[in-house]
């Protein structure tokens, strides 16, 4: 009949359309039957003066078709809806692309682990609305709320998961065609709820890896330009630390590691050795 779902990009969206469909015919067959049949009894039964009232009390085996027949469905519905649940949410595949979806009145934080692939280290990246994630991976989203209930809504990847403030909720997804997908609210969490959309990049590897050479530079990564790019805080820490190690070491401290007093052992052996042979 209609396809009017948004175009599905995502590998388990088809039972999900299934399941919607199935359940949108047997809605419609019972609207027209209903609708029909009270058509029809309205002009048979309307009002003749040759025709008497009569009462009537219902007739049993009716009475149990209909109330077996839409029991069963709703049994089989159930059924087919756990399995498919299942199927999607439990079934969640190992992946290294993960990103951290935050909703706030009225935008969607977006933060990107780096390569360290560790939130909340200095690498991390912050934006507003733009989800750039690889086509055909799968993507582990940390999903959270920093003020009311929110409702992360990506309608061609058939996802669509609440955001609670003061927990944060494991979800996944993929999408297996590259392009840009509306990401809107779908949760009334205030006056500016209608203005509250996203834009899910899904690249390709090419346009992928660019992105993420542009916001991580491989120079950045190889340590070619690390120190550049520290913030002075990191600089200080790290003059701080080289400061702590290197001072105490020419006075041969004896708490030195283990390691450190073995290497040192060894190096006097070969000095020693070394002027023995000369
Ligand atoms: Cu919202």
């Amino acid at each position: 009949m209609m396809q009017w779902l948004p175009e599905d990009v995502s590998p388990y969206g088809g039972s999900i359309d299934a399941l919607f469909y199935f359940i949108y015919y047997i809605t419609a067959a019972a609207f027209i039957l209903v609708t029909a049949l009270m058509i029809i009894f309205l002009y048979q039964y309307r009002r003749d003066d040759s025709r008497r009232a009569v009462y009537t009390h219902g007739h049993t085996g009716l009475e149990l078709v209909w109330t077996i027949i839409p029991a069963l469905v709703f049994i089989g519905l159930g059924l087919a809806s756990k399995s498919i649940w299942e199927e999607v949410k439990l079934n969640v595949p190992e992946t290294d692309v993960e990103i951290r979806v935050t909703g706030k009145q009225f935008n969607w934080e977006v933060l990107y682990p780096g390569p360290d692939k560790e939130f909340e280290t200095d690498d991390d990246y912050q934006v507003d609305n733009d989800i750039h994630v690889p086509v055909g991976k799968p993507v582990r989203v940390f999903l959270g709320s920093k003020d009311v209930i929110h409702s992360l809504f990506m309608p061609n990847l058939r996802f669509k998961q609440d955001m609670l403030p003061g927990r944060q909720i494991e979800a996944w997804f993929q999408a297996n065609k590259a392009g840009t997908y509306e990401v809107p609210c779908a949760e009334l969490c205030g006056f500016g709820h209608s203005g509250m959309k996203g834009t899910l990049y899904v690249d390709t590897p090419e346009d992928y890896a660019a992105w993420y050479d542009k916001r991580w530079p491989p120079a950045e990564t190889n340590g070619g330009d690390a120190s550049a790019a520290e913030t002075t805080e990191e600089v200080l820490a790290g003059g701080a630390v080289m400061d702590a190690e290197t001072m105490p070491e020419p006075e041969a401290e004896p708490a030195a590691t283990e390691e450190e007093a073995e290497s040192a052992m060894e190096g006097a052996a070969d000095s020693a050795a070394q002027e023995a042979t000369e």
